[in-house]
Order: C-alpha cells, then sequence, then structure tokens
C-alpha cells in the first residue's frame, strides 16, 4: 500500500514537474539531479557553506548557493563555522576570509581584478575543501553562480581550476523603454519598471530581474529608451529611479538613464541646449549633482544626439564631441561615464546611409574625455539579419568603442521566430578589422587590448519585458543569456553558449542537448536565408520590420527597400565599391580589397557592396537569380527541419514549453513562406526570369503579399 503511493506520488511529482513550468525561472531552473552517479559525486564533495562577509552581496550569494544546492542535491546543505571535515565550500575574499587569505592565491587574484573570482579545490589542515575566492563581494557572488552553472550542467567537481575574469568592465543591457510603459521594439509586454507605483512599491521582479542578470554577468542598465524623455530627469523621476537602484545594487548592477539633450530647455526652462553655453553646461552638473545625491553609484549617460529626430549639439553647430564632452564633465566629478551613440542620421538624405557614423566620428577620435564612450551598432546600417562589421572598429584607436547588440528581435522575427542570435554576435566579434594587422578581431577592439583601453563596454538592446517568461518566446531568452555571457567574455563559442543555455533551460540529456543546440546553431543563417539571403538588407516592411516591404518606395528615401536593394532590370544591389558609394574604403586594407571584388567578397554579403547582374554565375555555379531563389525556398524548408526536430525532442522537455515552441514554429513557417514567396514574386518583376525548378511557387499573387497585415504579431500588430 505504502509503496502504491509512494510510486503514485512519484508519477505525480514527475508529471507536474514536466508540465508545470511556464519559462518564469530562465536558466536558474536548479533541476534536481537524476544521475544518481552524479549525485552521489555532489554530494561527497559536498558537505558544508561556509560563507564570509556580512554584505547583502555575501548574503544573497550565500542564500543563491543553498537554494540551488538544495534543489539539485535533494539536501540542505549547513552553514558552518569551522572546516571540520572535507567538503566545505569557502567563499569570500582575502578581506573576508582568514582561509582564503591564509591560502597562496595572491597571484591569481590579482588577475581576476574587482569583478573576477577563482574556484578551487584546495586543502585546509588536512581537509579538502571548495574555495571561491575573489577581492570583492561581487567578485564572490558571479563565482557562485558560476559553480552553481557547473552543477547545473553537470559538470564534475573533483579538479577545479576556474579563473574567470569579464573581459569588459561595463556589461549592460539598453533598455528601450518608456514611461508609459510601452517598449519600443519590444514584443514581451510592457516595460518592467512600473512608475506609476514606484518609488514607494518596487516588487518581486525587479530583484528577480537583477538577479538572473547578475547570473550571467551583466552588471548596468540602462532604464529609459535612447529616444528620451526628460522628465525622468525631474525630481519625482530621480527618487523612482533611486528605488529601483536600491534594489539592484546588491547584485552589483549600477543603473544608467538616457539623457535628452534638450533637457536644460524642456525641464530647466533654459533658452537653449547649447553645449558650449556655460549656463547650460552648469545645468547639467547640478543635474548629476542631484541624481548622485540620490544615487551615489549612478553609473550615467547614454546619448542618441542629432539621430532620427533627436536633439543633439549639431542643432548648435557643435560637433558630437562637445555634446559628449559636456555631459562627461558633469558626470566625471562622481566616477559617471557618458555613452555617446555613433547611430547617427543626418537630416539631409545621404548618399549612402552605411558611411555616416565613421565619417561623422573619425575625426573626433582623440578630442573625448576620458569617461566617454562611443557605442557603434555591430554593423554599419541597423541590426539587420546580416550586416558587415561597423567600419568604426578599429578606426578611432583614441577612444573606446563599445559595441552595441540588439537582442530584441527587431529585424529577426519579433518574439514569434526562433534565432539564436550568438552566431550573429560571434561573427561580428571575431571579424578581423585588421586594424592592428592581421588578427585584429572586433573583440579585441571594444575589450581595449588593441589601444590599451581601461575603460571598456558592451551593450545588449533588451528584449525584457512583463510577459510571464520574460522573453515571449522561450528560445528568446538564450538571447538575453547568450550577450551576458559574450559581454564578459567575448571570445566565447556560440556552441559552448548554446550548450549551457540548454543543460540550465531544457535537459541534460545529451541526445537532446545536441538536437537543440544544432537548431539554434543554424537557425540565424535560416532567418537570413528567408528574409535576406547573400547580402540583401533592410528590405523589411517599414514601420514594423517584421514581414517583407522589398517593395516599400515611399518616405525618406533612406528608410525605403528600394534605397538598399537597388534592384533593376540589370541586377541587384548596393554598389558600395570604389565605383559606387565607395564605402569599402572605410574598412582596412586587405579588407577592403576583399569586399571591392565580387571574386572575394564573401557571398554571404554580396548584394550588401556589389550591384550583380542576374545572371552572375556564383561559386555554386548557379546564377544570381536561381540561388537568391534557393536560398528563400531553403529557409522555409529549414524551418520545417526545426519543426521536425522539434518533434523529436518532445519527450525531453515539459509541455509547456514544449506545446508553446511547437505552435511558434507553425507561425515562423507561415512567415518564412510569405518572406519567400513576396521577395521571389517582387523581385522577379525585374529579373524576368522564371523560378527554377525544385522550388515550392508561390500560392498567391504579388499583390496579396504587399497588402498582407499580420493581426497575431506581439508588439506589431495593431
Ligand atoms: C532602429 C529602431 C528605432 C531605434 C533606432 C535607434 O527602428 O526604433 O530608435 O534604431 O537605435 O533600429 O536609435
Amino acid at each position: 500500500m505504502v509503496r502504491r503511493y509512494f510510486i503514485l506520488f512519484i508519477s505525480i511529482f514527475f508529471i507536474t514537474s514536466l508540465n508545470a513550468e511556464d519559462g518564469y525561472k530562465l536558466w536558474l531552473r536548479y533541476e534536481p539531479v537524476s544521475d544518481i552517479q552524479l549525485l552521489a559525486h555532489y554530494n561527497k564533495s559536498i558537505s558544508g557553506l561556509m560563507f564570509e562577509g556580512t554584505s547583502s552581496t555575501i548574503k544573497l550569494a550565500s542564500e543563491e548557493m543553498k537554494a540551488g544546492l538544495k534543489t539539485m542535491l535533494g539536501a540542505e546543505i549547513p552553514q558552518v563555522s569551522y572546516v571540520r571535515k572535507n567538503g566545505i565550500i569557502v567563499a569570500g575574499t582575502p578581506e573576508s576570509s582568514k582561509i582564503i587569505a591564509s591560502l597562496k592565491l595572491k597571484d591569481k587574484l590579482a588577475k581576476a581584478g574587482d569583478e573576477g573570482y577563482i574556484i578551487l579545490n584546495s586543502k585546509y589542515r588536512h581537509r579538502r575543501i571548495i574555495i571561491i575566492a575573489a577581492n570583492s563581494d561581487a567578485g564572490v557572488m558571479y563565482g557562485v553562480f558560476h559553480f552553481l552553472r557547473l552543477i547545473q550542467t553537470h559538470q564534475s567537481i573533483s579538479v577545479l581550476a576556474i579563473e574567470s575574469s569579464p573581459k569588459t568592465k561595463v556589461r549592460l543591457l539598453n533598455h528601450w523603454d518608456n514611461l508609459n510603459r510601452s517598449v519600443e521594439r519590444g514584443y514581451a509586454g510592457l516595460s518592467l519598471w512600473n512608475w506609476d507605483k514606484l518609488p514607494d512599491s518596487v516588487g518581486q521582479r525587479y530583484k528577480d530581474y537583477a538577479r538572473a542578470n547578475a547570473s550571467i554577468g551583466i552588471n548596468g542598465s540602462v532604464l529609459t529608451n535612447v529616444n528620451a524623455n526628460a522628465l525622468i530627469l525631474t525630481k519625482d523621476y530621480i527618487a523612482k529611479v533611486a528605488a529601483i537602484a536600491n534594489v539592484f545594487r546588491p547584485y552589483n548592477i549600477k543603473v544608467y538613464l538616457t539623457a535628452r539633450f534638450s533637457a536644460p530647455i524642456e525641464i530647466g526652462k533654459l533658452k537653449t541646449a547649447d553645449p558650449l553655453d556655460p549656463e547650460v553646461a552648469d545645468w547639467w552638473k547640478k543635474k548629476a549633482d542631484e541624481i548622485y545625491e540620490f544615487i551615489p553609484d549612478f553609473g550615467g549617460f547614454l546619448v542618441k544626439a542629432n539621430s532620427e529626430g533627436q536633439p543633439g549639439p549639431q542643432n548648435y553647430n557643435r560637433s558630437h564631441a562637445d555634446g559628449a564632452d559636456m555631459l562627461a564633465d558633469a558626470v566625471a566629478p562622481h566616477g559617471g561615464i557618458v555613452m555617446w551613440r555613433a547611430f547617427v542620421y543626418d537630416n539631409n538624405v545621404p548618399d549612402d546611409r552605411a558611411k555616416q557614423a565613421y565619417n561623422e566620428f573619425v575625426p573626433l577620435d582623440g578630442k573625448f574625455r576620458k569617461n566617454v564612450l562611443i557605442q557603434v551598432k555591430n554593423g554599419p546600417i541597423d541590426f539587420q539579419p546580416r550586416e558587415p562589421f561597423h567600419p568604426l572598429f578599429g578606426a578611432m584607436p583614441k577612444t573606446p568603442l563599445m559595441p552595441e547588440l540588439q537582442i530584441t528581435q527587431e529585424y529577426l522575427g519579433s518574439s514569434v521566430h526562433l534565432v539564436f542570435l550568438a552566431p550573429l554576435y560571434e561573427e561580428c566579434l571575431k571579424s578581423d578589422t585588421y586594424a592592428g594587422g592581421r588578427g585584429t578581431p572586433v573583440a579585441k577592439v571594444i575589450d581595449g587590448t588593441l589601444d590599451d583601453h581601461e575603460l571598456t563596454a558592451m551593450a545588449g538592446v533588451s528584449n525584457i519585458g512583463n510577459v510571464r517568461n520574460w522573453t515571449g518566446h522561450p528560445f528568446a531568452q538564450a538571447n538575453w543569456y547568450a550577450f551576458g555571457r559574450l559581454a564578459w567574455d567575448p571570445y566565447m563559442t556560440s556552441s559552448d553558449i548554446a550548450d549551457e543555455w540548454i543543460r540550465m533551460t531544457f535537459t541534460n540529456r545529451n541526445e537532446a542537448v545536441e538536437r537543440i543546440k544544432k537548431m539554434m546553431l543554424d537557425s540565424r543563417e535560416i532567418a537570413v536565408n528567408y528574409m535576406t539571403p547573400l547580402g540583401l538588407h533592410h528590405i523589411m516592411y517599414s514601420g514594423h520590420h517584421y514581414g517583407p516591404g522589398p517593395w516599400v518606395d515611399r518616405g525618406r528615401k533612406d528608410w525605403t527597400a528600394v534605397y538598399y536593394h537597388r534592384a533593376d532590370s540589370v541586377g541587384i544591389g548596393f554598389d558600395r565599391t570604389s565605383k559606387g558609394s565607395d564605402a569599402v574604403a572605410q574598412y582596412f586594407k586587405p579588407v577592403r580589397d576583399i569586399f571591392e571584388k565580387t571574386e572575394t567578397c564573401p557571398e554571404n554579403l554580396l548584394l550588401w557592396f556589389h550591384h550583380v547582374p542576374w545572371d552572375y554565375k556564383l561559386r555554386s555555379g548557379r546564377t544570381l537569380w536561381d540561388e537568391m531563389c534557393l536560398r528563400y525556398d531553403s529557409g522555409v524548408k529549414s524551418v520545417r527541419w526545426l519543426q521536425s526536430e522539434w518533434g523529436k525532442s518532445k519527450e525531453f522537455i515539459d509541455n509547456e514549453r514544449y506545446e508553446e515552441v511547437k505552435a511558434l514554429l507553425v507561425k515562423q513557417e507561415r512567415d518564412a513562406k510569405i518572406w519567400r514567396d513576396g521577395c521571389i514574386l517582387y523581385f522577379q518583376t525585374f529579373s524576368k526570369r522564371p523560378i527554377p525548378d525544385g522550388i515550392e511557387k508561390p500560392e498567391k499573387s504579388l499583390d496579396f503579399y504587399e497588402n498582407y497585415r499580420y493581426t497575431d504579431i506581439p508588439g506589431i500588430s495593431r
């Protein structure tokens, strides 16, 4: 009888645990370790916790460890005050822990820096211990998350020799959140920041957000949209921001705000916002002082100026450097920084928008204050499914540059398409700029090692909102995760990142891990194929950027699709060679020469740099037209492959998330078809060639695709 109840209990436990997973816990699920041998290994290796220190950071790190081990190992691990037996985890700094101070860790700790940590097996008074040591409590916290990750991903802990420190100093999310809680390019509900309820009520979600970020090393959060509202700088709002900062602080996360350049006029009642006007500079100084009174560790400002209608120094015939330096002087006495965006736009349509940032910023190299970083999007246009790396990387040696990556899938299928973005980030970070000769990847520019910069940073435009699972698509959580891991270490591989994430988020069963990993690693190229193969770009429908819109030809020229694809009866593509806009000249040699010639230009960027005849023969032996059709078609077919691979994963995944992803993949297939058929039919009006054999023929006429309206896509339907 008892046995029967036991079995019943166990099966209910398993059924409910397989069913009830709404995604809220992200990658911090701490699932029980089911492998008996491994469990025995962990239980043998861990017998007590000795967390030393009194700060709230240490407290939360020790609670995290306790709670994590409890669910993973199924046992409460006691906090102890002495090392009396084997298997004590000693966590702390040389200041807080006599044991750590007594071990010979000086060299290793020196390398760990402010936020790094070491995790080692060691001995103390003949007992085996595990050390998690750092120079700061924040470092200890990061070490704890790393240790828990080892167990989450089922690794052995008998030989630990981990030394890890972040390769960038400031690792932050940029929230494009408005004060009314709408989120620009947000596809996961409303903003997490509930300004009406702040500062009195700061709910649990703020904490959970900070904890998730801390677990992947993110240490800053820009709370507000780059298209900024000056109201955030008024006293009442600063008090609200301070309430958020108080919750984030123990997790080593600083808050930053976007600064609207015209704020001195809008909320300061000045007549001008001219950065060289002493009254204006004084206003910003006082504003900074006021902010720091509320938030002593305020991070600083992010600024979008003279871009897409935002005010900026150029309104007063001043340069970006004049504007950035004025703000930098205001925050410098408090240790703050200014992140000035290079995503700038002229009011006049340029001959090639891809060249603009470089043209405006390179002459300013050396003119920025020490606490200014220039924030540069990964590519020269705008977060496209594929772009070459931004030519500014490596071109401003005297100025620290930070990359801005987009985590939210503005051009990559909103929160509906399964697109793992780590390969996109990795492609940019590993691109060789040749700025310091061969072997100078973007990662080396931004981690400061190329030009000896101390101030280094990386920003990701957040995909987080208040939906239950944070990001809408369950797999979109992986993009948040990947950004954090790459900001810590820009040399990590997408494959390693995917591996950890799958194990923590879904399952440790190797068969499933391998299958899902392949899906993730291929997913970005699949999206490129059904959206913008062969270097096409910015042919999304204007406004929502979700579906195709190669026919868009109205409005400001460099916001239309025809400006970018330039299809005509001869061929297609934007000529950026020396015979065209000469954007290639912005790259170092030999990169520019490689891009300059069709024969050497990577085919996946061909139409980015060249206007290519429809009959041009590609390396496959096929004509450009045939190859383009084939890629569009293979994009759709690959989405079906994603569906079938996901189907094979069913037994390893809880029901709720399995069904959710399955349903999303159905929509993704529908939309990939809309992309393929709409684009092929439209470009066919120029190529006048037949759709090659073996490719599914469009079901509808071009007119249908041009007038298609989505009614079921988060963030864009209404
Ligand atoms: C574009 C977005 C727009 C942003 C802009 C920016 O469409 O919503 O405001 O970038 O980065 O990608 O400033």
